[in-house]
C-alpha cells in the first residue's frame, strides 16, 4: 500500500510511505506506485506515530454514580465509592465495560495502553479479567497491566500476598499508593517492597506517587533513589505526583539533582487531577498539577495519561488523550508556539519511553506500520480545530476510522 503525500510529524515537506507485510518499508517523497498497488491519497494530512495511553484505569471505567456519585469531587471519596462498587464485580462486567472503554480509545487512536489494576481485593477479579483481555484484544490494542493497590499495600489485609499474586499471575509492573498508607513509614515500606517485588519478578514499575496536596507528602525522593541505587532506573515511573505542585522551591531544586540522576519518568493526569486537586483548598485554590514544565525543561521523562473514563474519580471522558493535551497545556501553562506543536509528544513518544515500547514504535523504515492519519498540516492545527484522526493503522491494518463532519453555516 502506498500512503502519497502526508507530512509526518510537522515536517514541512510532504512524503510517502509505503507499507508492505504490515511494516514500513519505504518512507520518502515521490514513491512510484507499483503495478497493482494500492494507493491512499492522502494529501493534506498528517501522520502520527498512534496515541498512548500511559496511564488509565480501565478497570474503574463506566462506572460512575454505580451506587453512588462522588459528591466532593476528593480522590479519597473516589476511592470509597469505587469500594461499594468493587463489591459488586464480575469477570464478565469488567470485560464488558473495557471492552466498549478499548472501542472508544481506538475511535482516538489510541494503540497503546497501560492500565492500573486496583489489587486491593481477594479475589483479584478485575486483574483476572484484564489479563485475559490483554491476550483477546493484543491485534487491536497493547496492554500494559499494573498492580495497583488502591487501599494500599501495608494498610491492607494481606496487601502484600495479593500484590505477589497478581504479578505471579502475570501483571506487567508493580505499583504502590505511598500517599494513601496509614502511616509514613508504611508509605516508606511500601515503595521499598513494591521495587523489590519488581527486581525479583523482572517488572516495570508504576508508583500512584504523592498524589495529594499535602506538601509533606515524600513519597517520591524514596522512589527515586530505590530506582537509582536499584539500578532499575527508567524501568521506574512515578504517577500523579501531585504534591510536587506544593513542594517549596528550595526543596525542589534540592530533589530534581535525584530525579535526574534516577532517570525515571513521570505520568501527569491534568485532566483528573486538575478536577480532584485543591478541595481542601479555599481560595486561591491551587492546581495540583505536578511539575511538568520544569520536569521537561530538566531534560526529564513526561507524558500525559487520561487516568479515568466516567468513574468515581472523573464524571467525564471519551478515551481522547487529546483532551489530557488541551487541558495540560492550559494548566501547566505550556501555550509557546513549539510547545503546542511538540505536545502530540506526551502522548506518543514520551509515552512510548514509559511503556518501554523500545525502538519499534514510530514512524521509521522497518517498523510495524503503526501511525494515525490526521485531517490537518501540523499537530497545532489538530490540537486546535480538533481535526478528525482519518485513519488508525496497526500492524499495517486499518482498525478505526472516521470522515470529517459536514458542518454549514447558513449566513
Ligand atoms: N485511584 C487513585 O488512587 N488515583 C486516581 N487518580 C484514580 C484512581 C483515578
Ligand atoms: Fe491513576
Amino acid at each position: 500500500m502506498l500512503i502519497q503525500n502526508v507530512w509526518i510529524e510537522n515536517a514541512t515537506e510532504v512524503s510517502d510511505i509505503r507499507v508492505t507485510d504490515g511494516k514500513f518499508e519505504e518512507i520518502g517523497p515521490d514513491l512510484t506506485p507499483r503495478p497493482g498497488e494500492e494507493v491512499l491519497d492522502c494529501t493534506g494530512t498528517l501522520v502520527l506515530p498512534p496515541f498512548i495511553e500511559s496511564h488509565v484505569h480501565l478497570d474503574t471505567c463506566l462506572t460512575a454514580g454505580e451506587p453512588v456519585w462522588n459528591q466532593s469531587g476528593t480522590l479519597f471519596e473516589g476511592i470509597q465509592c469505587w469500594a461499594m462498587r468493587k463489591e459488586m464485580l464480575s469477570k464478565q462486567d469488567v470485560k464488558d465495560r473495557v471492552r466498549r472503554a478499548v472501542r472508544m480509545q481506538a475511535q482516538n487512536g489510541v494503540q497503546f495502553v497501560r492500565t492500573h489494576v486496583d489489587v486491593t481485593d481477594p479475589k483479584l477479579t478485575a486483574m483476572e479479567a484484564l489479563l485475559e483481555l490483554r491476550e483477546e484484544l493484543r491485534d487491536t490494542v497493547d496492554i500494559q497491566v499494573v498492580a495497583f493497590p488502591q487501599e494500599g499495600i501495608d494498610s491492607y489485609p494481606n496487601g502484600r500476598q495479593l500484590m505477589e499474586d497478581a504479578v505471579r499471575m502475570g501483571a506487567d509492573a508493580v505499583g504502590a499508593i505511598p500517599h494513601f498508607e496509614f502511616t509514613r513509614e508504611y508509605a516508606v515500606d511500601s515503595v521499598n517492597f513494591a521495587m523489590k517485588l519488581a527486581e525479583r519478578y523482572d517488572k516495570l514499575v508504576d508508583v500512584h506517587c504523592d498524589e495529594i496536596d499535602d506538601e509533606q507528602s515524600r513519597g517520591l525522593e524514596v522512589l527515586a533513589a530505590r530506582a537509582y541505587e536499584s539500578g532499575l532506573t527508567d524501568r521506574v515511573t512515578a504517577s500523579h505526583t501531585t504534591a510536587m505542585h506544593s513542594y517549596n522551591n528550595a526543596y525542589v531544586t534540592k530533589l530534581m539533582r535525584l530525579l535526574k540522576l534516577s532517570k525515571i519518568n513521570f505520568v501527569s493526569n491534568p485532566l483528573v487531577n486538575t478536577h480532584l486537586q485543591g478541595r481542601m483548598d479555599t481560595y486561591p485554590k491551587r492546581r495540583g498539577i505536578t511539575r511538568v514544565k520544569e520536569l521537561l525543561a530538566e531534560g526529564i521523562n513526561v507524558s500525559f495519561g487520561h487516568d479515568d473514563i466516567f468513574d468515581p474519580w472523573y464524571p467525564l471522558g471519551t478515551g481522547d488523550m487529546r483532551d489530557a493535551v488541551f487541558m495540560g497545556l492550559h494548566v501547566c501553562q505550556m501555550m509557546g508556539y513549539q510547545e503546542i506543536m511538540d505536545s502530540y509528544k506526551l502522548i506518543s513518544t514520551n509515552a512510548a519511553k514509559t511503556l518501554h515500547l523500545g525502538s519499534c514504535y514510530g514512524v521509521r523504515v522497518g517498523n510495524p506500520a503503526s501511525f494515525l492519519v490526521l485531517d490537518a498540516d501540523n499537530f497545532y492545527n489538530a490540537l486546535n480545530r480538533k481535526s478528525e484522526i482519518l485513519y488508525s493503522f496497526k500492524n499495517g491494518r486499518l482498525i478505526a476510522k472516521s470522515a470529517p463532519a459536514q458542518r454549514e453555516v447558513l449566513f
